[in-house]
């Protein structure tokens, strides 16, 4: 199937054209004062600022056809049917992205304000302010999606900060990402294009393009971003005040099917991560909150996300770049966030920084070296807290990863802090398991043969409200991990916020509640005695759990019964089959 931007793109060229023609007619006109003044014709996004005063710089875009789709962010929603829609579809096939409808939005579309009414009032000395190239991977990406991202980099940049955009292709194998993408860009100042010559990954191909990058500080994108006006000032400025931070923008979502701009001007959302070494989103917790003095000052963030960040080049050097070890996707974000903080950096989100992000549908690639980039990132920073990583993922201990001594030899020479000083200092919310021998893992029936606890969460980051049920022992650890605490609670951790397993006496089923908060009282129905004969005795119904095969729909479930001997009511843990 040809791709539907490349078929347009002679016609979109032509149009193009058209539109920066009369994007400079309109130019010249409203500035021909100036331009006759200094006698110097400048090309649109040329002009430099003012001299003598510090003012915002005047962003040169296309005018704003505010009818056209997509415009201002605005969700995208076409009538198709017959062949339309069926390419649609089979744009969503190919790229997990509603290329179809991203192909129809204009690659120069303004965005609607999302920042925090009080960073308008910021004000910068530009000529004071480090300069910035812009990083660029992709990998298959779509046309209007990476050019989009692309333009509105160089729309909302000042002139002034940005030395480069450079995109790197990541051994791409589409024909529009070919000769066509070469042709296009080099109608486009600053932009660089640089190709792999194997499919490097994410990360060796960032540092690939950051080798040609002439700029103070490093940004990196996705390849699938929308940039706000304002949203590279914050980041330079807190980089200049403070050259160890490494600072992160506030990630928008933009609707993978509608192109519509989601996000909102509230506090925004910091980075951490769960037992799996799965990156979540938090909100912001109330020491920062007390350490902030203003809503624009940035918010300090256990992780990042991984693909939107400036860092001064000299500290990403200093800090060993990336570890070149890790493969496609996955692990380098969490890897990096450990060690800025442990070597002695700072991880923040700056709220008056706003750039979009397309989520896909699901991932468009395999992505299965994240095991390995993960185990990469556990053996070198987490110290004895791997451990409870691999007891939640018992197959990540097999998982060949390769040689990490350089990277050990580099937080040795760096000096860097414990696992456990960057879980006491700047993720104190964490929940950390005490993973007592013989008080984690399948929680497997005696009588009941192979049968263990499971629970299978309809929603990744919902872990609360379903019931727990049995089913065949895995020994994979995820759904069916749980862990018996000194509390007496019986916690299903592997996923951040935890659940923890409530009986309840009138329907007699196990479900799952949030956990009681640091310093609270445990409910009492949240609380078990995993008694010597292991019998798991729920103390405010006065009854055990048994394993009853006949419930009221047909699935196996733990129920809570009148103690007995019987075997049903024998529970023992184990870490892997
Ligand atoms: O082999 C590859 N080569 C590449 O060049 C694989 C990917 N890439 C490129 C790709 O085209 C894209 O530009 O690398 C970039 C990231 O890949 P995505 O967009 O497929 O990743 P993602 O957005 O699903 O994943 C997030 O986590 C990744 C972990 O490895 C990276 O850190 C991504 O940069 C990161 N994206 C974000 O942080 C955006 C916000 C998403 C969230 C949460
Ligand atoms: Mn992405």
């Amino acid at each position: 199937m040809a791709h539907c931007g490349r078929r347009n793109r002679p016609k979109l060229l032509l149009f193009l054209f058209g539109v920066t023609l009369v994007g400079y007619l309109i130019f010249f006109r409203h500035n021909s004062a100036d331009v006759s003044a200094t006698n110097r014709r400048e090309a649109p996004g040329e002009r430099d600022l003012d001299n003598k005063e510090l003012k915002k710089p005047v962003y040169e875009r296309l005018p704003l056809d505010l009818n056209a789709l997509g415009e201002m962010g605005r969700a995208v929603k076409l009538n198709l049917n017959g062949e339309e829609k069926i390419k649609e579809e089979e744009s969503i096939k190919k790229h997990q992205i509603n290329t179809y409808v991203s192909d129809k939005v204009s690659l120069h579309r303004r965005l609607p304000e999302r920042w925090n009414p009080l960073c308008r009032e910021l004000k910068y000395d530009y000529r004071s302010l480090p300069t910035t190239s812009v990083v660029i991977a992709f990998y298959n990406e779509a046309w209007s999606t990476l050019l989009r991202t692309v333009h509105s980099v160089l729309e909302t940049s000042p002139n002034i900060l940005l030395k480069e955009v450079v995109l790197v292709d990541d051994y791409s194998d589409r024909a529009h990402l070919k000769e066509p993408l070469e042709k296009y860009i080099s109608g486009l100042r600053k932009v660089r294009l640089i190709r792999a010559t194997k499919r490097e990954g994410l990360v060796r191909a960032r540092l690939l393009g950051a080798s040609i990058t002439t700029g103070d500080v490093l940004t990196f994108l996705d390849c699938h971003c929308e940039c706000h006006e304002g949203w590279l000032e914050p980041l330079l400025h807190r980089i200049k005040e403070e050259p160890s931070a490494v600072v992160c923008p506030v990630i928008d979502v933009i609707d993978w099917n509608t192109f519509e701009y989601l996000g909102n001007s509230g506090e925004p959302q910091i980075g951490g991560f769960d037992w799996r070494l799965v990156f979540t989103w938090h909100a912001v917790p109330d020491y920062e909150q007390k350490r902030r003095r203003s809503p624009i000052d940035v918010i300090r963030s256990p992780t990042m996300a991984g693909g939107l960040f400036a860092v001064s080049r000299n500290y990403f050097h200093y800090l060993g770049t990336y570890d070149t070890g890790m493969e496609v996707w996955g692990g380098e974000n969490l890897e990096f966030s450990f060690r800025i903080w442990q070597c002695g950096g700072s991880l923040e989100v700056h709220p008056c920084s706003h750039v979009g992000h397309v989520f896909p549908k699901k991932a468009p690639y395999s992505r299965s070296k994240a095991l390995a980039n993960s185990v990469r990132a556990a053996e070198v920073w987490m110290d004895e807290y791997k451990e409870v990583y691999y007891h939640r993922n018992p197959h990540a201990r097999l998982e060949a990863f390769g040689d990490v001594s350089e990277r050990k030899k580099l937080r040795e020479e760096l000096g860097c802090k414990s696992f456990k000083w960057y879980l006491d200092n700047v993720y104190p919310d964490i929940h950390v398991p005490e993973d007592r021998p013989g008080m984690f893992g399948m929680l497997k029936n005696r009588g009941k043969n192979q049968h263990c606890f499971d629970y299978n969460p309809v929603d990744e980051h919902v872990v609360v409200g379903q019931r727990v049920i049995l089913y065949p022992c895995h020994g994979m650890g995820q759904n069916q991990f749980f862990e018996y605490s000194t509390d007496g609670e019986i916690r299903y951790n592997t996923r951040e916020p935890a659940g923890c397993v409530v009986g309840d006496n009138i329907s007699t089923y196990l479900t799952l509640q949030a956990c009681k908060k640091r310093g609270q009282h445990i409910p009492p129905d949240q609380k078990f005695v995993f008694r010597e004969d292991g019998s798991l005795y729920h103390v405010v119904s006065q009854k055990c759990v048994q394993a009853v095969d006949k419930t009221d729909n047909g699935t196996p479930a733990p129920s809570l019964q009148p103690c007995s001997d019987s075997l049903h009511q024998k529970w023992f843990f184990e870490e892997r089959m």
